[in-house]
């Protein structure tokens, strides 16, 4: 009995959330009348970087006199292909999603093709045959941001002939994050044969992610000198493990990270982290003025990046005031 009952108030939970969102799951915000209405599936809240991509886009929707229905997918890829069905159905004037893997995305964007709603992509792009189904691309360059994570490390060693173990924290498998992070650290140890990675795992871009693959890498390795983690939040988790096994980060472990939020830059502060790769999350501004283009029926770029820098342990306690996110 109590299954059943909490089965139907879970049920009717969900239907009432539904429709004080305004519908279809995504929750409705700001915009007049004659407002540009935005559909936009969010990957999840999964990282700080995740968390400051949404605030900079709900803010920016609301400058922007923009009507924003957003909606959180927790990471899992039907529940956007759910929220861009819905966002169709309710006959939105744009879409935009972060997808949250490369593949599986051809059958919906054809879907709103078919309907006449532009698509824009924001922060991971797609892999798909089918021309013209999205309008333009912004976000970071993540092969580059590998490569410029593999070039701190082998020049970090550059007087070293000693093995360099690295052990990496993937991002969720399938992203374009995960995959093109990997492929540019990658591209430029591999020109130096003392630097290996011994293991490589997915930690999903979650700090508990983090903790839980980088204990088990040193559970079963005692002789790591370096993590490569594809996000901060991984990184962080991953600190916890390395100091109740006793060691050091930033000494006994150099701990590479990208993205750069706020609390990797004290951890690089505390000497925790030797390197972040900035990865900005603060698209928000430049996201509705691309919808305003698109929706007006202006030419815009194919490919759209945003400026990132990198930062050492030395520059971080000068950085951290001016942290945005
Ligand atoms: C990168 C973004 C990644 C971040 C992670 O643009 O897709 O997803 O690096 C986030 O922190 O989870």
């Amino acid at each position: 009995m109590n299954k059943t009952l909490s089965t139907a108030a879970a049920a009717i939970a969900l239907v009432t959330a539904a429709t004080a969102c305004g519908g279809g799951g995504g929750e409705g915000q700001g915009g007049g009348d004659d407002a540009i209405v935005l559909g936009f599936s969010q990957v999840g809240a999964e990282s700080g970087w995740r968390t400051a991509n949404t605030e900079s886009i709900k803010n920016a929707a609301k400058d922007a006199g923009i009507e924003l229905k957003f909606s959180d997918a927790q990471q899992q890829q039907e529940n956007q292909i759910q929220a861009i069905r819905s966002f169709i159905q309710q006959g939105v004037d744009v879409i935009a999603f972060s997808p949250v893997v490369e593949s599986g995305w051809d059958t919906v964007l054809a879907e709103a093709k078919s309907a006449g709603i532009p698509v824009v992509l924001t922060d991971r792009a797609v892999e798909t045959d089918q021309k013209d189904v999205y309008e333009t691309f912004l976000g970071s360059d993540f092969v580059e941001e590998g490569r410029k994570a593999g070039q701190w490390l082998v020049e970090e060693y550059a007087d070293s002939e000693e093995d360099v173990n690295i052990v990496e924290l993937q991002g969720t498998t399938g992203s374009a994050p995960a995959i093109d992070r990997k492929e540019g650290f990658t591209e430029i140890i591999s020109e130096h044969d003392n630097f290996e990675i011994t293991a490589s795992q997915d930690g999903d871009f979650t700090r508990s992610g983090g903790q839980e693959v980088m204990q088990a890498f040193l559970s079963s390795d005692d002789d790591i000198d370096v993590l490569y983690a594809h996000n901060d939040d991984m990184a962080l988790g991953a600190i916890e493990s390395i100091e109740s096994a006793g060691l050091e980060p930033g000494e006994d472990i150099t701990i590479i990270s990208i993205d750069g939020i706020k609390d990797a830059f004290q951890a690089m502060a505390d000497g925790k982290i030797n390197l972040v790769v900035e990865c900005n999350p603060l698209i928000g501004p430049q996201l509705m003025d691309l919808v305003g283009k698109v929706h007006a029926g202006e030419e815009v770029e194919e490919r759209i990046t945003v400026e990132e820098g990198v930062y050492t342990q030395d520059e971080a306690e000068e950085e951290l005031p001016d942290r945005k996110y």
